[in-house]
């Protein structure tokens, strides 16, 4: 009787481990992907699980920075990510990045070539475009009465409290450099110093340093200005009409997050499919009218409701974009960059 129990627990805890193993009982194959936060409309993913029979386990981060990090560790090993232009160009010297196999992505037929072939990828052997943009200031018109066309307004004292910057540290620095009249690839140590300085002197001005949040502030009025990537921006305008994006006249960064294959991807073929199925038309329309954010499908646009692709916000004209710069990998000097931010956020 005993060993008959005994034989009967054995039994069944090798059921149930047999079935924690195997994600009660879900036999599907398993794509890792790690996007940003707010990057995809949701029935996206459903869609893709649905139609190539793959569980999708989504991750998502804030900064191309912490992306970084946490592939570095390894841990999870990722299909598909996300990064920005800089990061890419990073990620490929320090191999970390697989080839594409462009004969599986047929939708990049569907890509404007202005956003094709860029520097940080020269043939886009490692990254296929997702989405692209601008950084600039948006703002609460009840809330200032001074024309918002320079970065100066970010470190006008009558602000004080209700300015939010970007919890990002290359893009901090850039806005300091910017407006100092420096590259934002700079490169000398001074001219980091003095953008260094600034942000430390605009410290006490500022609410917060905010990601995503920064959607919710913004459109509840909590705060009257705040520092934003343009996608960002459109999402919030739709949600207040009180709210006007500007690009400084210092000029700013250019930028373009695109879709790569890590190095220790355990599904390339299905991570290649995911990433092609971003770029089929009506899938890039669903996640561009979700997030706000710019598609460089000219395939999409042409799906893309009309105010949406006349809106300047979205898709500026080459004249408002032509004061940009595009940010290089730091290479040497990146801890330079780290130790900035650093001293930055540790002032109170
Ligand atoms: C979305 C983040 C957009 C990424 N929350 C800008 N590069």
């Amino acid at each position: 009787m005993k060993r008959a129990l005994k034989g009967l627990v054995i039994m069944s805890l090798a059921l149930i481990i047999g079935i924690i193993s195997t994600g009660c009982g879900d036999k599907r194959p398993i794509l890792n992907v790690y996007n940003w936060g707010d990057y995809i409309d949701p029935s996206v993913i459903k869609d893709f699980e649905e139609e190539f029979n793959v569980k999708v386990n989504y991750n998502t981060f804030a900064t191309n920075e912490d992306m970084y990090v946490s592939l570095k560790k390894g841990g999870t090993s990722y299909d598909v990510a996300f990064p920005s232009d800089y990061m890419i160009e990073r990620m490929i010297d320090e191999d970390m990045l697989e080839k594409i196999n462009k004969d599986n992505i047929s939708n990049l037929n569907n890509i404007e070539d202005r956003f094709l072939n860029l520097d940080f990828d020269p043939n886009n052997d490692y990254s296929i475009p997702y989405m692209w943009g601008t950084v600039g200031i948006i703002y609460n018109k009840t809330m200032v009465d001074d024309v918002v066309d320079s970065w100066d307004i970010l470190w006008n004292e009558k602000y004080s409290g209700q300015i939010l910057m970007l919890d990002s540290q290359r893009d901090s620095i850039a806005i300091a450099l910017k407006r100092l009249n420096y590259s934002i690839n700079s490169r000398d140590e001074k001219e980091l110093e003095k953008a260094k300085e600034e942000l430390i002197k605009q410290k006490p001005l500022v609410y917060a340093y905010v990601g995503d949040e920064v959607k919710d502030l913004m459109v509840g009025e909590e705060a009257a200005i705040a520092v934003v990537w343009s996608g960002d921006a459109v999402a919030m305008i739709r949600n207040n009409n009180n709210l006007e994006y500007a690009i400084p006249k210092e000029g700013t960064n250019l930028w373009f997050d695109n879709m790569v294959i890590p190095k220790n991807a355990k599904n390339k073929e299905m991570a290649e499919k995911f990433i092609n199925f971003m770029q089929r038309p009506e899938i890039a329309v669903k996640n561009t009218d979700y997030i706000g954010y710019s598609t460089p499908n000219f395939k999409a646009k042409d799906l893309l409701p009309k105010d949406i692709v006349n809106s300047k916000v979205a898709y500026p004209t080459n004249e408002e974009i032509a004061n940009t710069e595009i940010f290089n990998d730091p290479k040497d000097i990146i801890k330079l960059y780290d130790d900035i931010w650093l001293e930055i956020k540790a002032q109170r």
